[in-house]
């Protein structure tokens, strides 16, 4: 699993999320930082969602930025009039085509799609644009259906097609299956929208391209309708274990936590404690056996290596769970002059400290240092 792009999608669907506002300066700020991380492709709100979002859509156009502007359309030729006038590089165009969305969203049979796609597709197309063909709720929705559509689109031309879990219903192994059968019929990139109501969506993200899918959507911190989707960073996480060289020579990991920082701050939530790389413990080692351990080498406890995302690990050495190795590395840290022994026996002291209460770093230095001074 390599060579995959990343479609980031924080200002189209993160602004579906709950809480997201994003004013034009706001938007302009989040794409320049995502471009400077170097995702492949932005994708921003449809210019008719509302005439606001049609400026800020024009605006992020005129920044010159090195990713690929996108926008996201319904399937429907007023939109895609709009939208190839925005100066967007590309229009991504999604339908539904789940039984619950064609009864109780836009009402339309599956002829009226193949139509309403080909309409679509050849006006985007002959105005030098990029397109992306999606389905929405594409793993509840009739495979037969799903695959004919998909053909049809892929014959008249397309640059992607998309298949969208919509409800987050979908599993890895699913997956694997829907992509490896598209893969049969379509000769284009496939990408894919994991939603994360069941949380998958890192995990159906992997397992797709395992099958072969190009592009992954993502938004930073995973923000979206409901729960949201793929989240930029844990999938980064993710595929630096999986594709390491490409990864690091393609994306500008240290901007990861200044990236979740700004969205964070835009939408009013606080960075999850449990995050990967960037959650406040993800590189803190507790217990005393991992210290020791992290201590001597990182990888002992360590799958992903901090310093590539430019942050720091940390060695938890107030709490009684500590051992000497934890100490023996602070003590070195306050410059103090003692030997294995006097730490070992420090090390008891502070255990026995940490039997009765919480210890702060605070509260231990000052056992280290009187420990010091009383020798
Ligand atoms: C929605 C649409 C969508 C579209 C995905 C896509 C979904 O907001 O419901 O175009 O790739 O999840 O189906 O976000
Ligand atoms: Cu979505």
């Amino acid at each position: 699993v390599r060579d995959f792009k990343i479609i980031e999608s924080t200002l189209r669907e993160g602004e579906q999320f709950a809480n997201a506002f994003f004013d034009t300066e706001k938007k302009i700020e989040i794409a320049k930082a995502l471009d400077e991380f170097g995702a492949d492709y932005i994708e921003l709100t449809s210019p008719v969602a509302s005439e606001q979002s049609r400026k800020d859509c024009e605006a992020i156009c005129k920044l010159g930025l090195k990713s690929k502007i996108l926008t996201h359309i319904r399937c429907h030729m007023d939109d895609a009039k709009v939208a190839v006038e925005t100066g967007v590089d590309g229009v991504d165009v999604v339908i539904g085509t789940s039984k619950f969305l064609r009864q109780y969203s836009h009402g339309k049979d599956m002829n009226y799609i193949a139509k309403a796609a080909v309409d679509v597709i050849e006006f985007v197309k002959s105005k030098g644009l990029e397109i992306r063909f999606s389905s929405e709720d594409s793993f509840r929705s009739d495979i037969v259906d799903l695959l004919n559509i998909y053909k049809t689109v892929d014959q008249i031309g397309v640059n992607r097609v998309g298949i969208a879990d919509t409800v987050g219903c979908a599993n890895p192994r699913q997956v694997y299956e829907l992509v490896r059968s598209l893969k049969n019929v379509v000769s284009c990139d496939i990408e894919c929208h994991f939603h994360d109501d069941t949380g998958c969506a890192i995990g159906n993200a992997y397992s797709a391209l395992e099958a072969g899918a190009r592009l992954i959507d993502t938004c930073v911190l995973g923000i979206g309708e409901r729960n949201g989707i793929v989240p930029l960073g844990g999938f980064m996480a993710r595929m630096i274990v999986s594709a390491p060289d490409y990864v690091k020579s393609k994306y500008n990991l240290k901007k990861l936590r200044d990236i979740e920082t700004l969205v964070a701050e835009a939408v009013e939530v606080n960075l999850p404690f449990n995050n990967p790389v960037t959650g406040f413990c993800a590189f803190t080692h507790k217990a005393g056996i991992h210290a020791k351990a992290i201590l001597a080498n990182p990888s002992t406890y360590e799958i992903l290596k901090p310093e590539d995302f430019g942050i720091s690990r940390y060695i938890h050495f107030a709490n009684r769970l500590t051992g000497w190795n934890a100490i023996k590395s602070r003590v070195e840290q306050l410059n103090l002059p003692l030997d294995d022994n006097q730490i070992k026996e420090l090390t008891i002291k502070i255990k026995q400290m940490g039997d009765i209460r919480p210890l702060g770093i605070d509260d231990v230095d000052s056992v280290i240092k009187q420990f010091h001074a009383d020798l």
